[in-house]
């Protein structure tokens, strides 16, 4: 394979030579063979002047090709051509219907892409390329046409027959058939398009638009869970009504379903009217789903109803845009979790995600910008800069705007290109229109890869009574972009002085204020200073980069206690919390005896016993630490080994100095009442199971006991789990025989529930004491399955991403069976196979101990034949 001639570019965008103006498709499954009858209206597209009409190319992949018809005339097989997975006519006239009918093996589909079978249940996945596997068609999402769909199939085996849009006829077929005609009046581009048969259960619901319509709401699953919709059937009533109130959008079908489903390559899929999920995202009661699934529900349903209006009426011109859709969606579903849940709580798993997940894609060898420029495979896209950095760019624009203007921007957008297929700048362009500002330059955030660093350096000068702050911004380089201009910076401050209290920083008084750095270097100068202050720097994480500022311990402290700014005091902790965890590292590294700054549990239990009115969900963050991932982000040549030992060290010694604290606060908040997963009560548990946590590090007998306690008499899910990953994490002798006897117990008791095994498969794989033997025994379970994406990730992924003491292995046993699985699973699943390769892209960033073993893998795989594109782009661009 060669990575040169695979590169797709931006800059070869073309619009296509025809259009497609309407898509009729009838869909006979059968048993074996699925028959797709696909007549299309083709339409020259007469954007250029042509003296002879173009070549009709169309997308196909993996299809079985039955007949080509044009109008009436059915081609012979000189009269097109079938190569390289594409079809080719010469059309003779500038508009003209044509009719194909291809054949497919939905049952043999392992890639989950195309028309595929989970659990006998036929669906679809097509985003982003996945129509071609269904039929051959311009798969792009610049052609967007009307869809009518019919589906036939055996009655009793597929009692349910849905597509997009509005059901129009159904009828039944003398021979146990049945046939459903469903048509979406909303031309849509192929990606969107979606199918469903198969035996389900509905649970049903409506909900009235502000304009009073009535639009029913469907949610369907397989039988055995129909009791686990009522949860998402809510968050989806409260997000339709929130993009009602925060962006005017009302729904436009008079039916909206979502369907479950349990093998399924990513989260959910916003297909137009018939959004389509994976089972684990969407079904939960509360003794199958967490408090944080409940919010997950809530917050993924919000994200795909979203996509109704940010994706699907207003869609991408190509794929370099997807983050005009994904970005500006998951702004959106963040803000409505912020509204629905604690704000700052909200705000600061947001930014942990992209820390850990994007900041860090940002150093390795797939850093790209939030637009990029080139591919090779798209799917290799879907990436934490696309949705999580691209929606900090939507929200520093909407800072920049204000609420109000940003209101209008949207609006104007929505009412702009309502059924257009259009780019990232005609986003902005909305937004410059309604404000008239110049956002030329803060554009380079589309544009420009990496994490921007900012330094700032604070000079008092008493006799003056001037605080001077120098901020200096710079990027790293990143793959291809070497050199990289300023970025338009959003920095939201303010001033704590000599007696904790905030300072006035602006002229009429404010004591916060917000600095748009636009030039490499800025000095903010504040005047009437008597004394020496710290700043509070980007506050709520006003800009997404790496803010430096050498703060001393003491002035940490003091922030974390004064700062009014919730998110900052959170931000100060974890600052404090890396600067010591760092120094116990350096202390591994060295041989020297490790000591831990006492000022910490002085700082923790000051804190903790603090009279104040406590909002737990805060709490429990403030006293989490830093992942392992966002501490490792910044070493170089990082020992493994030595930070997970650092990291527990801490851990360790705030259990033990804290110990009262931990069983007080823990007593306080463990009541059994009934459940409800609400912010109040999900912010109790949330800071008792974090004091359990701290209590298992102790490692005694007593802890032991108290995790099975809260294991097995507890009346949720919550609970259930944080007892069970206490007994797993315990080193104590007790608990290794108290942890088999609860694996044991609750395997029986939740064999034949599909969520509740992938958290039995998941919490002893990210286990440090969980070595590869057990991994290899887990996946002979009868509920493991190498084509079950849930499986793998609950197994396979949790091994390798958070066990880190076991995946890394000194004697490379972690890396040689990551490079077995994914030989095994490429030519099964690709995108899965993809997904596990991301713990060895950054193999540079580690001490040569591991470097050599990871970088091995990488070689070997691409050494093979017949690897996926998916896996050669990655590896080729990790090994370059
Ligand atoms: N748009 C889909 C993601 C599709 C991924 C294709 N590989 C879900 C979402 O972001 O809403
Ligand atoms: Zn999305």
């Amino acid at each position: 394979m060669d990575a040169t001639s695979k590169m797709i570019y931006l800059k070869d965008y073309q619009q296509p030579a025809y259009w497609i103006k309407k898509t009729d498709l009838v869909f006979d499954l059968n048993q074996k063979h699925t028959q797709v009858t696909s007549t299309l209206h083709i339409v020259l597209n007469e954007f250029k002047p042509i003296t002879t009409l173009p070549v009709l190319i169309l997308d196909g992949k993996d299809l079985i090709l039955k007949s080509v018809r044009i109008n009436h005339e059915i081609l012979s097989d000189t009269e097109y051509e079938e190569i390289a997975d594409k079809l080719k006519i010469q059309p003779t006239e500038k508009q003209f219907y044509i009719t194909i009918v291809t054949e497919l093996a939905p049952h043999e589909n392992t890639t989950l892409e195309g028309l595929y079978q989970s659990n006998g249940i036929y669906c679809t996945q097509c985003e982003a390329e996945g129509f071609r596997r269904i039929t051959y068609y311009l798969d792009r999402p610049d052609v967007m046409a009307v869809f009518t769909t019919t589906l036939i199939a055996n009655q009793t085996q597929y009692p349910i027959l849905l597509s997009n849009g509005n059901l129009v006829d159904s009828a039944t077929l003398p021979d146990g058939r049945h046939t459903a005609t469903w048509e979406d009046p909303f031309p849509k581009p192929s990606y969107l398009f979606a199918i469903v048969a198969g035996n389900l259960m509905c649970h049903e619901d409506a909900f009235i638009t502000k304009s009073k319509r009535t639009v029913l709401l469907k949610i369907f699953t397989e039988p055995a869970y129909i009791k686990e919709c009522d949860y998402a059937m809510d968050a989806l009533k409260r997000a339709m009504q929130w993009d009602e109130e925060k962006y005017g959008r009302e729904y436009d079908l008079d039916i909206f379903m979502i369907v479950a489903i349990d093998a399924f390559n990513m989260g959910a899929m916003e297909n137009k009217g018939l959004n389509i999920f994976n089972a684990s995202c969407i079904l939960g009661d509360s003794n199958t789903a967490t408090d944080s699934v409940f919010q997950r529900i809530e917050s993924i349903v919000g994200h795909e109803y979203f996509h109704n209006w940010s994706g699907n009426r207003v869609t991408c011109r190509d794929w370099f845009q997807l983050s005009l859709k994904e970005g500006f969606t998951v702004f959106r579903d963040q803000s409505f979790s912020a509204d629905m849940n604690a704000s700052t709580v909200q705000r600061i798993q947001d930014v942990n995600q992209l820390r850990t997940v994007q900041f860090l894609e940002d150093l390795g060898p797939m850093a790209h910008p939030v637009r990029p420029e080139k591919f090779i495979e798209i799917s290799n896209f879907y990436t934490s800069t696309i949705y999580e950095k691209g929606a900090e760019v939507i929200r520093m624009l909407s800072h920049i705007l204000g609420p109000d203007l940003f209101r209008k921007g949207c609006d104007l957008y929505f009412d702009r290109h309502d059924g257009e297929a259009v780019t990232c700048d005609d986003f902005v362009a909305a937004l410059e229109s309604v404000s008239q500002l110049d956002l030329i330059q803060f554009k380079r955030w589309y544009w420009q890869a990496g994490t921007p660093v900012v330094q700032g350096i604070g000079e008092y000068d008493k006799s003056e009574a001037v605080y001077r702050l120098h901020l200096k911004q710079y990027c790293p380089p990143t793959p291809g972009q070497i050199d990289k201009l300023p970025f338009v910076i959003p920095i939201k401050l303010g001033l704590l002085g000599a007696d904790n209290q905030l300072l006035p920083v602006t002229e009429s008084g404010e004591t916060e204020t917000v600095v748009l750095m636009k030039k490499s270097q800025h000095v903010l100068i504040f005047e009437n200073i008597s004394s020496k202050p710290i700043p509070s720097l980007m506050r709520d994480f006003s800009a997404p980069i790496t803010m430096r500022f050498s703060y001393t311990r003491a002035e940490l402290i003091s922030l974390i206690q004064y700062d009014t700014n919730e998110f900052n005091r959170w931000e100060s902790m974890q600052r404090l919390l890396v600067s010591i965890i760092h120094e116990i590292y350096e202390h591994i590294q060295s041989n020297q005896t490790i000591q831990i700054d006492a000022q910490l549990e002085v700082l923790f239990r000051a804190l903790l016993t603090q009279d104040n009115h406590l909002n737990w969900a805060f709490l429990s963050e403030l006293f989490a630490l830093p992942t392992f991932t966002y501490l490792g982000s910044n070493l170089p040549a990082l020992h493994i080994h030595h930070l997970y030992a650092a990291r527990k060290a801490v851990k360790q010694h705030l259990a033990t100095t804290l110990v009262d604290i931990w069983y007080e606060k823990y007593q306080l908040l463990n009541k059994i009442t009934p459940y409800y997963p609400i912010a109040e009560d999900i912010g109790e548990r949330s800071f008792k199971n974090t004091c359990l946590s701290y209590i298992m590090a102790l490692q005694s007998e007593e802890s032991v006991q108290l995790a099975k306690q809260q294991c097995v008499h507890s009346n949720n899910l919550t609970d259930t789990l944080a007892g069970l990953n206490g007994l797993i994490q315990s080193e104590h002798p007790t608990a290794s025989v108290m942890r088999q006897s609860m694996l044991c117990e609750l395997n029986t008791q939740w064999s034949n529930q599909s969520n509740l095994m992938n958290y039995w498969f998941s919490v002893q794989a990210s286990d440090e004491k969980t070595a590869l033997k057990h991994i290899l025994e887990l996946m002979k379970h009868d509920a493991f399955s190498l084509t079950n994406p849930n499986k793998v990730r609950s197994v396979i992924g949790s091994f390798c991403r958070t066990n880190v003491v076991q995946f890394h292995a000194l004697d490379r046993s972690g890396y040689a069976f990551l490079l077995d699985t994914i030989l095994k699973l490429d030519s099964i699943n690709p995108r899965m196979s993809a997904a596990l390769l991301s713990p060895l892209t950054q193999w540079k960033r580690y001490d040569a101990l591991y470097q050599v073993g990871m970088k091995n893998v990488l070689e070997q795989i691409l050494a093979e034949k017949n690897i996926s594109v998916d896996v050669f782009e990655i590896i080729s661009k990790s090994l370059s």
